[in-house]
């Protein structure tokens, strides 16, 4: 997300109607699993979240963080309807019983 702040300042220009999912795992768990499937040291992938309230805020965004799946589907309904800047927050733990890297049983990344 961090890496897509200037777009959200455009879309807010631009008066665009765009909804964007955060999938928050807590990190950058793609080069997290990379690296672990090498035996390399993984810490410097796991980073803090920032307060993603105050970013869709300073962008002029709405936000959401659902608490169940269901709740979720109910929030991009509601961004179907009615379409607006919507930022969702999506704790990985609220869509997922198996954590990345282990989708596929003894998959490496
Ligand atoms: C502007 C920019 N800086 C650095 C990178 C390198 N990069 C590729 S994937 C990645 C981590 C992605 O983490 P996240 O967006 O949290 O997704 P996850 O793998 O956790 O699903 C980084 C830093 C990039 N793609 N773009």
């Amino acid at each position: 997300m961090q890496f897509t702040l200037p777009e959200m300042a455009v879309a807010r220009e631009q008066d665009l109607k765009l909804v964007v999912v955060i999938w928050n795992n807590q990190g950058y768990k793609e080069i997290e699993n990379s690296l672990s499937a090498r035996g390399v040291d993984t810490s410097s992938t796991r980073i803090a979240s920032p307060n993603f309230t105050a970013i869709a805020d300073a962008y002029g965004w709405d936000y959401v963080k659902p608490k169940t799946p269901a709740e979720f589907g109910a929030v991009l309904e509601r961004f179907m309807k009615s379409p607006e800047l919507l930022l969702i927050e999506l704790d990985q733990q609220v869509a997922l019983t198996t954590p990345s890297g282990q989708w596929y049983g003894d998959d490496q990344a």
